[in-house]
């Protein structure tokens, strides 16, 4: 509810709640190395981030390729559970995999 304003003839009754800023946003980047196995990376891929297959694979031969790659981009304690679950698997199977977290481009 916005702020009650004491009605006259001229005036509005309530105020329109002021706009709420957008959340500021986190991608999600997968590193590269030279030692988890592609398929560990495909299935962590699939099942942290909800992708297909097909989808988990591009991003993977991406990160493979190119040392890096976006995985997805959520609020702030999303992307953070995210990458604390990328990191357990990873920790638990005794594989090197990296994954951070940073403030995603503005898009202007
Ligand atoms: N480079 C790894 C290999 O050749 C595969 C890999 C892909 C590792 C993506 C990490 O985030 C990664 N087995």
């Amino acid at each position: 509810m916005g702020t009650p304003v004491a009605p006259t003839h001229d005036t509005v009754v309530e105020r329109k709640q002021a706009k709420l800023a957008p959340p500021p946003m986190y991608q999600v980047v997968l590193l590269n190395d030279d030692y988890t196995p592609m398929d560990f990376v495909v299935v962590v891929v699939q099942h942290v981030f909800g992708k297909s297959l097909e989808e988990a694979a591009r991003i993977m031969l991406k990160v493979h390729h190119e040392g890096r790659g976006v995985v997805g981009i959520y609020t702030r304690d999303i992307a953070a559970t995210r990458v604390e679950s990328v990191m357990q698997l990873a920790r638990v199977n005794q594989h090197p995999l990296q994954c951070i977290m940073e403030p995603a481009p503005s898009g202007d």
